[in-house]
């Protein structure tokens, strides 16, 4: 009997601690941190960035993440930036320090474009 009952807390506190890090890690917990070190996410799924424009603070650290089980990139139409081939859950940031629109393409897909507005 006491066997059984180390056996189900061994199972049960993983479990326990792997859905507090899944909560803590929520990117919508993030959206809603007005800090100063501002963070923002883009996810690519299905052939879309989302969301396809994303209007964030200057400053604000923006990171790609390829949701899909294709490569994609994530290149600044203009040159500021530029990501290598990301494969699944594979992650691209960068760092937007002056105000402008910058439109940005999957060089592999190239019908998929996104815009960040920086204000
Ligand atoms: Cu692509």
């Amino acid at each position: 009997m006491k066997r059984n009952n180390v056996w189900v807390a061994s199972v049960t506190v993983p479990v326990m601690i792997a859905m507090l890090l899944l909560l803590a890690g929520s990117p919508s917990v993030r959206a809603n941190d007005h800090s100063s070190a501002a963070n923002a996410a883009v996810k690519i799924d299905n052939f879309v960035f989302g969301p396809q424009t994303l209007t964030v603070p200057v400053g604000t650290t923006v990171t790609w993440t390829n949701s899909d089980d294709i490569p994609h990139t994530s290149v600044s139409t203009d040159g500021v930036f530029k990501s290598k081939v990301l494969d699944t859950d594979e992650k691209f940031s960068y760092t937007f320090t002056k105000a402008g629109t910058y439109p940005y393409y999957c060089t592999i897909h190239p019908k998929m474009t996104g815009k960040v507005v920086v204000q």
